[in-house]
């Protein structure tokens, strides 16, 4: 790997403003739509909490034609070589990543189509300083994850396919970086023999949903509500920062499904 510090130590982020129509966003189980104007609300706080960890914060305009665009990880992948457009696995989400890349290349950046006829997610790639880790899921297969591992790997990356458990939407709904060497997990995920080469903290039995964080710099994202789970974080020595995602999970997205992130003149 070309870089310690890659998969944590950010400069920037993109970002997609919640359309109207996110209150019709895909969920796996219904618990009532999220309300529009909260949702902006913890959207809001959420960019200011990636731009207190010291990112430089893009927002996209919402696209309305997507009612899931909010969750912007699932379409593209930022690396130190460009932007990988991925393919994300539910119908009606495969279009948002031709709307992002045509963005991403009007702002400058340098976009890696994708290739496949498969379909791979963002939100099951896991990117460390010594591996990326894909989850193949109901939303990545095989194909997808082929295709993706030929880009990686042509740059330099070992990529490795785990598999993200029954029922779960995504690896990274299970799973964070907190650093070079520590991943959280549930204890589900952690016992499912993935990170071998990981120390592992395990997110407290009742909390589970607190497994998706979102280390940025210093900083590591919590979601609100997950006291345990915070509480072991501050005590392994953690900068932890609480930020409320109650709309966004009410859609199965959490905090690293809402920002793009990378660190520019690498
Ligand atoms: C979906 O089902 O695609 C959205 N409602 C939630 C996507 C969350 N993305 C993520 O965890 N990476």
């Amino acid at each position: 790997m070309p870089d310690q510090g890659l998969s944590y130590r950010f400069s920037s982020a993109i970002v997609r403003q919640p359309g109207r129509s996110v209150i019709s966003g895909l969920r796996e189980t219904d618990r009532g739509a999220p309300d529009y104007e909260q949702f902006l609300a913890e959207h809001g706080e959420y960019v200011r909490a990636l731009e207190r960890a010291g990112l430089k914060v893009t927002v996209l305009d919402a696209l309305e034609a997507f009612p899931d665009s909010v969750f912007i990880e699932d379409a593209a992948l930022c690396m130190p070589e460009g932007v990988i457009m991925l393919r994300p696995g539910a119908p009606s989400r495969t279009g948002e990543a031709r709307v992002l890349a045509t963005t991403l290349a009007g702002l400058g950046y340098e976009v890696i189509p994708c290739e496949s006829g498969g379909f791979i997610d963002g939100g099951d790639i896991l990117v460390t300083d010594s591996a990326v880790l894909v989850g193949l899921s109901a939303r990545t297969d095989r194909r997808g994850f082929e295709w993706f591992r030929t880009v990686l790997e042509n740059w330099g990356y070992p990529v490795r396919a785990v598999r993200t458990p029954q029922g779960v939407l995504h690896f990274k709904s299970g799973c964070s970086l907190l650093d070079s060497r520590t991943i959280l997990a549930t204890d589900r995920l952690a016992g499912a023999q993935c990170f071998a080469s990981f120390d592992v903290l395990t997110v407290p039995r009742g909390e589970e949903a607190a497994a998706n964080c979102v280390r940025v710099n210093d900083t590591l994202l919590v979601p609100e509500g997950y006291p345990a789970t915070a509480d072991l974080l501050v005590r392994q020595g953690y900068d932890v920062e609480t930020v409320t995602v109650s709309q966004p999970s009410l859609l199965d997205g959490g905090l690293s499904c809402m920002s793009l992130r990378w660190r520019q003149g690498q």
